[in-house]
């Protein structure tokens, strides 16, 4: 069992209080990983790809056999890097766990992803609240292969550094962005929804209640829409955003953010659960059980 890091200090943000821990960059201790990590993996890996068929957008799959990722042994960082690098310039860099927003940011606008070397406990396996191994490598890291959905992520870093200097608000709005696409993100291909969010192929019931639950809305990708809209940790998520391609991403995070931010700051914030008039509802959600804690 590696010895998870102590925690050194906490975040409050929109996800409430979340441990941050040193910034350092670390070398994976590879060779220090036990059985029982390892055994993990297996066990998370094997039981997310079963659940994810059909589920999970076609190059989420697709990449993970890219890089050769399998539920036998827990990747090495440097190997995943030797097929990343060439295809999209991203390298993946070991850190301790969460990273406060700014040094986040920095990392992603240079095309360095942060994952954290240490994988969850055996009594953690259905819930963990702050990114392990597991979700970083096995939800964030396939989907940076994709040309485009890599130049995102960059995007988004540089936009997150900016923000960083505009204001506490103009930070939030970004990381609603952050959460509802890159983390909880839904894709329509060929008429079906599909998931790509990492927070959602990392979670066996949220892979599962984010297609087939008739509580959640399931809303078309706006972005200023996302920036304004709340959304809960603690929970399967209330409302879903639904992109028809990773370019509309790319796309939306071309104009300057200053002036939406401050057009933002004008609003009240969007409750999770709500729909609007405006909003290009694709399924509104019924919002059954959303008064119970998310079952596993
Ligand atoms: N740090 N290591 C790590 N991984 C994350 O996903 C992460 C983070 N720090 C901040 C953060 N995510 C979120 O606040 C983003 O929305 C910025
Ligand atoms: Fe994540």
């Amino acid at each position: 069992m590696s010895s998870a890091p102590r925690r050194v200090e906490s975040l409050v943000t929109d996800k409430g209080n979340v441990p941050v821990y040193t910034t350092t960059i670390v070398e994976q201790p590879w060779d220090s990983y036990s059985e029982q990590d390892h055994a993990t993996w297996a066990f998370l890996f094997r039981r997310q790809r079963e659940v994810l068929q059909g589920r999970a957008c076609r190059e989420f799959i697709e990449n993970q056999q890219r890089f050769g990722m399998n539920p036998e042994r827990i990747p090495k960082f440097e190997d995943l890097n030797a097929v990343l690098g060439p295809a999209t310039g991203w390298k993946l860099i070991g850190v301790e766990g969460l990273l406060p927003e700014l040094d986040f940011f920095e990392h992603l606008a240079n095309r360095r992803f942060p994952v954290t070397w240490w994988i969850r406990r055996p009594d953690q396996i259905d819930y963990i609240s702050e990114p392990d191994m597991f979700h970083d490598l096995f939800g964030h890291v396939p989907l940076l292969l994709n040309p485009v959905f890599a130049d995102y992520m960059a995007a988004y870093g540089r936009g997150g550094v900016k923000a960083h200097g505009v204001s506490a608000q103009a930070l939030v709005n970004l990381t609603r962005l952050y959460w509802y696409t890159v983390e909880f993100g839904l894709i329509r291909q060929h008429g079906e929804l599909r998931i790509y969010g990492s927070g959602i192929v990392s979670s066996k019931g949220e892979s599962i209640h984010c297609l087939e639950s008739a509580a959640p809305n399931r809303i078309g990708f706006d972005m200023k829409r996302i920036m304004q809209t709340r959304y809960r940790i603690d929970t399967y998520q209330k409302t879903y955003f639904v992109i028809d391609s990773f370019e509309q991403l790319m796309e939306a995070t071309r104009p300057d953010f200053v002036p939406i931010y401050a057009e933002l700051a004008t609003r009240e914030a969007i409750p999770a659960g709500e729909a609007r008039s405006t909003d290009v509802i694709i399924q509104r959600g019924t919002g059954e059980g959303w008064a119970t804690d998310a079952d596993t």
